[in-house]
Formats: C-alpha cells, sequence, structure tokens
C-alpha cells in the first residue's frame, strides 16, 4: 500500500485494510445458458457461445482488496491525450488472448483489444471520419460495437472467425463518451473478459484544461486462476472485483498525479457489464458535469455543485474541478461496496 493509502483505509475500512477475504463467499455453480433469445448480442446461430467455457471450471480466484501487486506491476497511463488534429481517424483493433493480472495476484486469461485491457481509448471531434480494421488473431468469433456510430449493426458489427478481418467506418454525428466493445455471443462473456474501451468525442466548444484523465469502470466476474471469467457469475451479475481501468485498485498503489488549482478534467465510462458507477472525489466539488451527451452542470452565478457522476452500465461523462490543496484526494465509486473491492483509487496533489 503505498502512503497515501491511509485515506482510503479510514474510507473504505476493514474489509480493504485486514485484507478480508470476502470468507464466506459460495463458490458459484455454472448456470445454465440462456435459451435462443432473438438477441444477436445474446446468441450464436448454433446455440453455442465457442470457446467460451474453456478454462471456467474449478475454484475461482479469489480478490483479496488488502493484497499488494508485486515488483512487475504497471498502472495503466489513466492520461487521457489530447485530440488528434486530422478529421479522419485510421484504427487497426487487434483481438487476442492473453493471461494477465487483474487485480494483485490474480491472474486470468483474458480477451483483448491490442493486447490492452480497456482497449486503446480513441478520441475524436463530432464530424470526425473514423476507419477501424478489426482483426481477429483470437480462437473464437469476435466483433466490436462503436456507440458512437450509426451503422447497421448486422454489417459493420458482425462477427469475424479466427484469421479474419473486417473494415468498420463510421462518422462521428454526436459528441459523448461512448463505449465500445465486443458484441459477439454471448456478449457479456465478451465484455467480462476484457473487450471493451472508450472513445470520446469531444463536444463541440470544448473548454481548455490542465489535464484529462480517462477512467473506464468495470466489473471482474472470477474464474479460476489463469482462466476466463465465469460466465455463470456473470449471467447473475454476481462479481468478485470492479476496476478502474482494468486492474482493481490500481490507482492505490499508482496514484493519479495533479497540481494545486489546476484544472483537472475526469471523463467516466461505465463498461459495466453490470454495474453502475457515481463517481466522487473526496474533497472536491465539480463544477461542471457533463453526462450522455449533454451539460448537467456548468459554472454560472447560481454556484452549483455536483458530488458525483452517477452512470449506468454503457453511459459516460466528464467532471471538471481544481484540487483545492496539496494533499491525498480518494478517488471511487460511492456505491461503497464496489469502491471496496476495487473501483478506488488516490490523487496525489503537489504544491503549484
Ligand atoms: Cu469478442
Amino acid at each position: 500500500m503505498v502512503a497515501g493509502g491511509l485515506a482510503l483505509v479510514l474510507l473504505l475500512g476493514a474489509a480493504y485494510a485486514a485484507g478480508d477475504r470476502f470468507a464466506g463467499e459460495p463458490a458459484t455453480a455454472h448456470a445454465p445458458g440462456p435459451t435462443a433469445s432473438g438477441d444477436p448480442h445474446l446468441d450464436t446461430e448454433d446455440g453455442h457461445d465457442h470457446g467460451a467455457h474453456e478454462g471456467t471450471e474449478g475454484e475461482p480466484a479469489v480478490y483479496d482488496p488488502g493484497a499488494a501487486p508485486g515488483p512487475q506491476f504497471r498502472a495503466r497511463d489513466a492520461t487521457l491525450t489530447p485530440t488528434p488534429p486530422g478529421r479522419e481517424h485510421r484504427i487497426t483493433l487487434t483481438v487476442r488472448e492473453s493471461v494477465r493480472e487483474v487485480a494483485p495476484g490474480v491472474r486470468q486469461r483474458t480477451w483483448t483489444y491490442n493486447d490492452m485491457l480497456p482497449g486503446p481509448t480513441l478520441r475524436g471531434r463530432v464530424g470526425d471520419r473514423f476507419v477501424v480494421t478489426l482483426v481477429n488473431e483470437g480462437s473464437t468469433g469476435h466483433s466490436v460495437d462503436f456507440h458512437a456510430s450509426q451503422v447497421a449493426p448486422n454489417a459493420q458489427m458482425r462477427s469475424i472467425k479466427p484469421g479474419e478481418q473486417l473494415t468498420y467506418t463510421f462518422t462521428a454525428q454526436r459528441a459523448g463518451a461512448f463505449m465500445y466493445h465486443c458484441g459477439s455471443a454471448p456478449a457479456v462473456h465478451h465484455i467480462g473478459n476484457g473487450m471493451f474501451g472508450a472513445i470520446i468525442i469531444d463536444p463541440p466548444r470544448l473548454a481548455p484544461v490542465d489535464q484529462e484523465f480517462v477512467l473506464v469502470q468495470s466489473e471482474l466476474a472470477l474464474g479460476p486462476q489463469d482462466g476466463l471469467a465465469r460466465l455463470g457469475k456473470l449471467y447473475r451479475a454476481e462479481y468478485d472485483a470492479v476496476t478502474f481501468n482494468g486492474y482493481a485498485g490500481q490507482y492505490r498503489f499508482a496514484p493519479l498525479t495533479a497540481t494545486t488549482g489546476s484544472r483537472t478534467r475526469i471523463w467516466v465510462v461505465d463498461a459495466g457489464p453490470s454495474a453502475p458507477t457515481s463517481f466522487h472525489v473526496v474533497g472536491t466539488v465539480f463544477d461542471t458535469v457533463y453526462k450522455e451527451g449533454a451539460y448537467v452542470l456548468r459554472p454560472d452565478d447560481t454556484s452549483g455543485g455536483a458530488q458525483s457522476l452517477d452512470l449506468a452500465p454503457a453511459q459516460g461523462g466528464f467532471v471538471e474541478f481544481a484540487f483545492p490543496a496539496p494533499g491525498e484526494y480518494p478517488m471511487l465509486t460511492h456505491r461503497f461496496a464496489d469502491a471496496t473491492r476495487g473501483a478506488s483509487g488516490l490523487f496525489q496533489v503537489a504544491p503549484r
């Protein structure tokens, strides 16, 4: 635990501090999958989720909220890079499967875009054209669904087999903090195994700030060590840990940094697959909140303040504020059960 972890111990309590393993949590039985529903996100043509059951047998790995990562741990950079200047963005997303650490001591077999979990953050402006090449180097069918696009799902969002690729072209016509994800059946398993990311389309006249971050919240329904997420738990919305940017509690161990008084914007996307978020930064009050394509709050002479950004799965937005003084500022979902199991971290704020 970093020095600043004390603030989180005070906030989150004994389970986090003592490494309570949530004793008594039953090992979950493997639930039968749904029958054909007519929803292309739930069923494959032949009713089977190819590859999905691989590695899901055996006792699930256990997340210990008090554990710390080993020396090899590297946090995902949460800095959001500036909007690229061009009006056409050409991106290749390559799907691969790999074992990675998703919480201290917990390794899962993940399905990823470009070996990143979440996938790379895409960014552009209203009117920008995106040309995305999806390459499937995995062992089962995969796809991509950009919520910022308006396209025929059966064409651009179709599943492709291992070894295949497709080109997904769209023009972003609406601003917002959007999710993208694999929609291959069952989508809850493909998202649960790591196939999601953020695509940010800046609203026109977006105010300049000193620094921007992006946090994608998602849940882990742990399968066995080195195995895939457990499908039955995902179907029941039962999860063991919650992450910002793919690793439970990572910014407890590698706090984000800021400077006193610097104007800060944090983009948040809730990738789910099932849990909502209520994003809060302790010791600050947001003067700007943007959610689902609209400003909920902007600075004016009524001096309104906001304490959290609430998002359902597949919603996104941003908050703006400035840190009032040097110090350690916890950031978390105020859905405390989820903050305790990983959706919390720290800002280390330096003097100006
Ligand atoms: Cu997939």
